[in-house]
């Protein structure tokens, strides 16, 4: 046993006074630079490593006690983590926001102005890496051993530019002045072994067992972010791999007397890890993209099986001490990793092995849409991973097996259910894998699972209902309300306390004030000053000015066919032809922002045709401030943590049945703003909580979308019934708005005419009077102000702390620990 000086942890001061001296400190002995010559940029690094200091301190003595209390913990494996900026949420979660302001105030220092230095960690691509990193701060929050497991891209998500109207990518070189938030573990390594060939060895006893041969190996490093919960001192981890070339590997070619080469490879080996794919709706077939795919899940398990057997478990009570949540099909090779891990690596039989696997793994559905769905060709994973596909095709005959046992010749059955896809070219189907691996499957709405039960997994469903639940997707108040907007968290702070940040719910406690006239000007007050810090912004990024005394409407998410920003930009363009005949129409901002994938040329194409109009509407005398059409470029968390604070309109307008959850939704409905939407995601959640007075649903439903592809859409003879619609497409397809290549919006009245595969043009009529509705109650301040209030009082049940709760009660069994001890209780 060490002695009590070494297992001693330090304790820092959180005053003013300690944290300017840690800074101070921290800008000689960190950073390197005299105080009298420090940039701003030196001091934001200074005050870093100040907080990452204590951060540390909390983050062991968490370990600490999670380690005597012998806890159940919950790792969550995803591809993509969309944190932000991670300064201010980590002064605001530790405590030390204000203290912080002041130390470096006293140092000379404007706290504001550092804060904006920090570029985002982009790590995700738009809604499955933004609820990633949602789940992990409220697992701090409240309290849950819950660790995260990802990828440290060398270059996140592109910056998103316009040259002039198109989209032009430009690399995201987040790391580019080092990160002061990773702790590099060099000691953390595992190798990852990829190719090569597997050998089978029969043993006397009659078993049989295989070891996985040749082939190359790249090192999985951890470097850890520590994850602080916010009015605690939980501070949980979240491990990202990066790789890195073995020595064995160089020395290799070193031996040859290839030096280059030997470098050259180096490099190769080290790209895995160096850029996040961005694309968010269609799966990815490339060879890389499964290398990325394996390389962290293979260092994840490794990392989990070592820390288990490290706490003095044996494997038998693995499912009983970890719980691991795929986040989708990204991470599905685990199952068969655990396995090869498990059989191969500690000689456990296959059927104890496979038990245990299936306890201990859970899996999250994100999207219905076959492009999305992964799967892999035989002859590719073969190649690659050669002992896994070895392991699927056991997993299979063994499912398949209890599937013929259940359904004796039903051959259709079993083809649509086998892990193996026979029918296009023999691929794996990560998804199946992943349902039969697991014991729990969650959709993230309520309509979402019920779609999930009646079509993508019905078979699976039959088979097995009870392995099926829902979680509904939710967003932290943190982020989400007290950072993003803190005039409206001081007005309920002085209205209804701040029980509201740990438990939303306590938001109803507004409800009995939504007429009171003081609370509905202050509440108005607020969203104005709101709209006006954007308006700053958006001059700053575009030039175009705006009216904060009109409506602002918002449509904030990747651009995609499905998600219907085609139905807003028609919507404004007849406002705008209608402006020019002369008509009067209630006055609105439309703010667009969002990415299109690279690859995607149609979501590309609707970007061009958005700042084409928008070029036209905003420099025509003939409209001034009746419309404004911005695309806010380089949409991001931190961009949006301004944007959504700032609208009155939340354009949730997706095609029904494809937009699985939402969360974009969620974020600004919280904020005040009212849903314009589809019966499709959690939206129909938002309507069954805030009630139909603070919403305005239009358009097909889920049912109804099914239906009318059934009877064979005919977009042209909608057109011929309703001139409005009718007016808009020819303008556009005219050329009128054209600015760069005549040919392109000709295409664009084609596909709308001929096409429109997502029904905009069936949706546009009700669509346009949902608008109106909006713009009726918007002319009523009064009414307006009580619906927006009653919106925000209403939205509680979209806390991701309750969809973190749903997953430990539903799927993990793990329950939160009290508030970590302070060291004065024996914790050290
Ligand atoms: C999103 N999916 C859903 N995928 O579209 C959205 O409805 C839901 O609210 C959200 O997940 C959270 O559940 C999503 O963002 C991706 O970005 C994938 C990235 C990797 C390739 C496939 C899409």
């Amino acid at each position: 046993m060490a002695a009590p000086e070494v297992t001693h942890l330090p304790n820092l001061p959180n005053d003013v006074e300690g944290l300017r001296q840690s800074i101070r400190d921290a800008v000689v002995r960190v950073v390197g630079e005299d105080p009298r010559q420090a940039t701003e940029r030196d001091w934001m690094e200074a005050l870093a490593f100040a907080i990452r200091e204590r951060m540390v301190e909390r983050r062991l003595l968490t370990r600490r006690q999670f380690a005597d209390e012998d806890v159940k913990r919950v790792y969550y494996l995803s591809m993509e983590y969309l944190i932000g900026r991670m300064l201010e949420a980590n002064l605001r979660n530790m405590g030390i926001l204000e203290p912080a302001r002041q130390a470096m105030a006293d140092l000379g220092v404007n706290l504001d102005t550092i804060l904006d230095l920090e570029d985002d960690a982009a790590l995700g691509n738009g809604g499955l890496g933004r609820l990633a990193a949602c789940i992990l701060e409220s697992l701090a929050t409240q309290g849950y051993p819950g660790y995260g497991y990802g990828i440290r891209y060398e270059f996140g998500m592109f910056r998103q530019e316009f040259e002039p109207y198109h989209q032009v990518e430009h690399p995201d070189n987040w790391l580019r002045y080092g990160n002061p938030w990773e702790f590099p573990r060099s000691d953390r390594k595992y190798p990852i072994h990829f190719y090569g060939h597997v050998v089978e060895h029969h043993h006397p006893r009659g078993e049989t067992r295989y070891t996985w041969e040749n082939g190359e190996e790249v090192l999985a490093m951890a470097y850890d972010y520590p994850t602080a919960g916010y009015g605690r001192r939980n501070v949980n981890n979240l491990r990202l791999w990066a790789a890195k070339a073995t020595r064995d590997f160089d020395l290799r070619y070193f031996n040859e007397g290839d030096y280059i080469r030997a470098v050259a490879d180096k490099a190769e080996s080290e790209t895995i890890s160096m850029v996040l794919y961005p694309n968010d709706a269609t799966a990815i077939g490339k060879e890389l993209r499964l290398k990325q795919e394996y390389f962290f899940v293979s260092a994840s398990l490794q990392d989990i099986l070592d820390r288990h057997l490290a706490l003095g478990y044996n494997l038998d009570a693995l499912p009983d001490k970890v719980a691991i949540q795929l986040n989708d099909t990204h991470p599905a090779i685990a199952v068969a990793e655990l396995m090869r891990l498990l059989v191969d690596c500690h000689e456990l039989s296959w059927d104890r092995a496979w038990d245990l696997a299936r306890r201990t793994f859970a899996y999250t559905n994100h999207t219905l849409m076959p492009e999305a769905l992964e799967t892999w060709p035989v002859e590719l994973m073969e190649r690659v991973l050669p002992r896994h596909m070895g392991i699927i095709y056991q997993i299979n005959h063994d499912f398949l097996e209890q599937v013929r046992h259940r359904y004796p010749g039903d051959n259709d059955r079993l083809a649509r259910l086998s892990i193996i896809d026979e029918q296009n070219g023999r691929r794996v189907r990560m998804a199946h894998l992943a349902v039969v691996g697991s014991h729990r499957v969650n959709g993230v709405a309520a309509l979402h699972t019920q779609l999930l039960q009646e079509t993508l997994f019905e078979d699976f469903y039959n088979l097995w209902p009870e392995r099926f639940v829902n979680v509904t997707n939710g967003v932290t108040p943190r982020l989400w309300m007290i950072q993003a907007n803190p005039a409206l968290t001081e007005l309920l702070g002085q209205r209804i306390g701040n029980d509201w940040q740990y438990d939303l719910d306590r938001l109803r406690a507004l409800e009995p004030y939504a007429h009171d006239a003081d609370l509905q000007k202050a509440f108005l007050d607020v969203k104005r000053a709101n709209k006006v810090r954007l308006a700053n912004l958006v001059r700053e990024r575009t030039g175009v000015e705006l009216n904060p005394d009109v409506m602002f409407d918002v449509q904030i998410k990747r651009i995609h066919e499905y998600k219907r920003q085609l139905l807003k930009l028609l919507h404004v363009v007849d406002l705008y032809r209608r402006i020019r005949a002369g008509e009067d129409v209630a006055p609105r901002v439309v703010l667009f922002g969002g990415k299109a994938a690279p690859g995607y040329a149609r979501a590309k194409g609707i970007i061009q045709v958005i700042n084409e109009v928008a070029d036209i509407v905003n420099h025509d005398p003939a409209v001034g401030d009746r419309l404004k059409c911005v695309f806010f470029p380089n949409y991001e968390v931190s961009s949006a943590s301004i944007i959504i604070p700032a609208a009155d309109v939340s354009e949730q307008i997706s095609t029904a049945g494809f937009e699985a959850s939402g969360t974009g939704n969620m974020k600004l409905a919280l904020n005040g703003a009212l849903t314009i939407g589809t019966l499709d995601g959690a939206n129909i959640e938002i309507r069954d909580a805030v009630g139909e007075e603070s919403i305005f649903i239009f358009g097909m439903t889920a049912d109804e979308v099914v239906e009318h592809r059934r009877n064979g859409p005919n977009p042209e003879a909608i057109l011929a019934q309703q001139p409005n619609l009718a007016a808009a497409v020819e303008m556009i397809e005219s050329g009128f708005f054209t600015c760069d290549d005549p040919g392109t919006h000709g295409d664009l009245g084609r596909y709308l005419r001929h096409e429109d595969p997502f029904f905009v043009i069936a949706d546009y009529a009700a669509y346009t009077e949902a608008c109106e509705r909006a713009d009726t109650l918007y002319a009523d301040r009064t009414a307006w102000a009580e619906a927006a209030i009653l919106n925000v009082a209403r939205m509680g049940y979209f806390s991701i702390d309750r969809t973190v709760r749903d997953y430990a009660n539903q799927i993990w069994d793990i329950i939160p620990e009290p508030v970590a001890p302070s060291r004065t209780n024996g914790a050290a």
